[in-house]
């Protein structure tokens, strides 16, 4: 089930942008099951390890401090192919390779302001999952959100 979930973040501009509810909204629609979910205001410990694979890259710091600027929603996704996936939905790391359709093709411009973070793959899903939630934030069980439904 592990292999079957991503780490996706509206990141600060996206949250100013008001665009939380149409990114849940289309991956919902796609089919995904949405089991983790919190808006949050990211301290900058907790991105460096985010981006550390990025520590050593000239945009690191600027990075750091623009996903601390404001409030972000780290969301966990499920689902088949869910990262690869995710990460058509998401676009290009610089929205002028995007295409329309995409959350990157049509809400932004500049690559430093791109609304919206995706895992790049299994194992960083499961890195980035673990460093951003408990295991208690998540709702795991099938259909435990409806046990009202007979
Ligand atoms: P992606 O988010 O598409 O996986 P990464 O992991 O290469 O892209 O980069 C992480 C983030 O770092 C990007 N979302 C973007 O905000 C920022 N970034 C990447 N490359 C640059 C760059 N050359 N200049 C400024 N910011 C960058």
């Amino acid at each position: 089930i592990a292999a079957r979930r991503t780490f996706i973040a509206v990141k600060p501009d996206g949250v100013q942008r008001r665009r939380v509810g149409e990114i849940v909204q289309r991956f919902e629609k796609k089919g995904f099951k949405l089991v983790g979910f919190k808006l949050m205001q990211a301290s900058k410990e907790l991105l460096r390890e985010h981006y550390w694979e990025h520590r050593n890259r000239p945009f690191y710091n600027k990075l750091v401090s623009y996903m601390s600027s404001g409030p972000v929603v780290a969301m966990v996704w499920q689902g088949l192919d869910v990262v690869k996936t995710g990460r058509k939905m998401m676009g290009q790391t610089n929205p002028t390779n995007s295409l329309p359709g995409t959350f990157r093709g049509d809400f932004c411009v500049i690559m430093g302001k791109n609304v919206i973070h995706g895992s790049d793959s299994v194992e960083s899903a499961q890195r980035e999952i673990s460093l951003w939630f408990k295991e208690s934030e998540l709702c795991e069980r099938e259909g435990c959100s409806a046990k009202w439904i007979y």
